[in-house]
């Protein structure tokens, strides 16, 4: 009997500074709505599905963007979402601003700020966090931008690791299912990481910015969907499995975030796209056993990885430059 999920990605269009999280709570329970109607069991919301893409804006006092996190999952705000999907009985990704009060490495127990996305099960158990890893931008305000970046001021590195879980979703008794968070997806080790638990289904949201805004050089525009494409596809091959991505989307106060928000199986196919940058629910049955093939043969990790030719991976973290050639002394 196939093991088959039927999934799908609840693109969200522009959330505006100005609108009030129970605007996105609402938008977010239609195209609950809408999945319930089409049979689907997990529904996967975007990176930060909750408020604009703040790390946009400066605030010098790290404080004043406070407004922006979630002191509680669920909140008073997010209830209604939870209560919705365990109505319907679907499970659901939710990224978030995650406020957390907690020992840090050094064991001083202090407030936390991490970009932070949950799986929650029909029931309404939250199954698995992950905090991102890879945080883009930068910690303070550039001039140079068109548009600031500023994750790297507002959140910390991720301390949860790329954690698998096993857990029942839709009429399957089990699903080994991760996360990732937007950058994340550009890093071959994140996906490898979760490949090495077996993963099958990695959920993962993004705000993406339609164009390059760093002074770093041309970016054709067209090259945004096509590089989160790329990664996706690449990740969920070279991993055997099957991945959601879904973008919030849109023109958020002046500035564009790409959608083509999509859902990709493990030959590294995309199996389901969006086609606008607004409110979209895209779906796919995804049959588990086709993860089969690849962890067996080409990517059967036990056969043919070799570990001992990696230790760049882990023990660098620049390049560093190459040996110069020499040509061999005459003899
Ligand atoms: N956004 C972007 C992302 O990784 C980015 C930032 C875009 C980095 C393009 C590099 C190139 O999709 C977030 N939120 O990570």
């Amino acid at each position: 009997m196939s093991r088959i999920v039927t999934v799908a990605a609840a693109q969200l269009g522009p959330i505006q500074k100005a609108e009030p999280r129970s605007i996105a709570v609402a938008r977010m329970i239609r195209l609950l709505e809408q999945a319930h109607r089409r049979g689907v069991e997990l529904v996967v919301f975007p990176e930060l599905a909750l408020t604009t893409f703040f790390p946009r804006h400066y605030h010098q006092d790290i404080a004043e963007a406070d407004s922006w996190f979630e002191p509680a999952m669920p909140s008073n705000e997010t209830a209604p979402l939870f209560e919705a999907a365990r109505r319907y009985g679907i499970g659901f990704h939710l990224g978030f601003a995650e406020i957390a009060h907690e020992a840090d490495e050094t064991g001083v127990v202090r407030k936390r700020r991490f970009n932070t996305a949950i799986l929650v099960g029909p029931r309404g158990d939250v199954l698995l966090k992950y905090r991102k890893v890879h945080l883009p931008g930068h910690a303070e305000y550039d001039p140079k931008r068109t548009v600031q970046h500023l994750e790297k001021r507002y959140f910390e590195v991720g301390n949860l690791g790329f954690p698998v879980i096993r857990a029942p979703m839709g009429s399957l008794d089990g699903i080994n299912m991760g996360m990732m968070i937007c950058n994340d997806r550009r890093w071959p080790e994140a996906w490898r990481v979760l490949g090495l638990q077996s993963v099958e289904l990695v959920a993962l949201g993004y705000n993406t910015p339609s164009h390059n805004t760093e002074a770093g050089g041309f970016e054709a525009p067209h090259l945004r969907v096509f590089h989160s494409h790329l990664s996706i596809q690449a990740g969920c091959y070279q991993n055997a499995c099957f991945a959601v991505a879904t973008a919030k989307a849109g023109t958020e106060d002046g500035c564009e975030l790409a959608g083509h928000s999509i859902i990709v199986n493990p030959q590294g196919e995309i199996i389901a796209m969006a086609a606008t940058w607004d409110d979209e629910l895209i779906t796919a049955d995804c049959n588990l056993d086709l993860c089969t093939l690849g962890r067996t043969t080409v990517f059967a990790f036990d056969r043919h990885r070799r570990p001992e030719a990696y230790g760049r991976i882990v023990e660098q973290v620049g390049s560093v430059p190459p040996e110069t050639w020499k040509k061999p002394d005459a003899r």
